[in-house]
């Protein structure tokens, strides 16, 4: 039996939706998932509204591509050498142009008002209850905490392909997770010890370069508990892909113990990375 050209294409629909489907199945939030065509889940008011924003980017964008298409096909079945033998010679219609010049700046200036508000929201760092210092290296990050004691630790890739036991995320767990609490709001500073860094969290809606010599800024506030991963977005050398970023998200109370623990952990290297952080400031 032969199939027809819409029964093939049906075959293609269904199996797709199958294979989205069961990708969805595998998604979970703050990680990219299999077959994933979606933004991630968002984990803070920042990504809602880049979700947002971008959602209605699309509507607008869909009814123009479809204006204009419809606007294609009626020239070439109205207006065609056979359907209209006789072209009309005219070159000018003020109406006209008036309208296709008016309207696409009034497209715009709606579009620039949530953009700019997007912006600022962004930019303008509230109230910081926690701040972190992230410092790009060739290739992985260095964390500071200024606030609470001070303390500084290295987060390295922990599960690549040659480790093959590995049930965390591939190429997205580090040994070193920085740890937040819930609903509080962390500014993050970047700079980078060596060349240019990009630190990302998708989930937050961050991504601010990590740039040597200079302090840039961010921040987030993360809504639920759980683990986000981002990665280097800024291509940095040979290893630029092997240098995630894994934030663990938690209760207060449970902040308040990972901190006292990781001064403790961290302690021994404190001074010689101290140290350190200020030969890198100042090259
Ligand atoms: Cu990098």
């Amino acid at each position: 039996m032969k199939m027809s050209m819409g029964q093939r294409l049906l075959g293609f629909a269904v199996a797709g939706a199958a294979l989205m489907t069961g990708g969805a199945a595998f998604a979970e939030r703050g990680q990219p998932a299999p077959w994933e065509y979606k933004l991630q889940e968002s984990g803070s008011v920042v990504m809602d509204n880049i979700e947002w924003f971008h959602n209605v980017l699309l509507v607008i964008i869909t009814v123009i591509t479809l204006f204009v298409l419809a606007l294609l096909i009626t020239v070439m079945v109205k207006f065609n050498a056979r359907a209209n033998p006789t072209p009309s010679r005219t070159t000018h219609n003020t109406l006209i142009e008036v309208a296709w010049t008016l309207i696409p700046v009034l497209i715009l200036v709606a579009i620039a008002v949530p953009s700019f508000r997007l912006l600022f929201l962004e930019l303008d760092v509230p109230k910081a209850d926690l701040t972190i210092k992230a410092t790009g290296k060739q290739w992985y990050w260095t964390y500071t905490y200024p606030d609470n004691g001070k303390f500084e630790f290295d987060s390295l890739l922990a599960c690549d392909e040659t480790r093959k036991k590995c049930t965390e995320p591939r190429l997205l767990t580090v040994d070193n997770e920085i740890v937040v609490p819930v609903n509080k709001v962390v500014r993050v500073q970047t700079t980078g010890a060596d060349v240019i860094h990009s630190f990302a969290v998708p989930a937050f809606g961050i991504k601010i370069d990590a740039i040597p010599g200079r302090l840039n800024e961010t921040w987030f506030k993360a809504e639920k508990v759980g683990m986000y991963y981002g990665q280097c977005s800024e291509l940095c050398g040979k290893d630029h892909a092997y240098m995630p970023i894994a934030v663990r998200v938690v209760e207060d109370k449970d902040f308040v113990a990972w901190v006292e623990a990781a001064k403790k952990k961290y302690a021994s290297a404190k001074d010689k990375t101290f140290a350190s952080a200020g030969e890198d400031a100042a090259r």
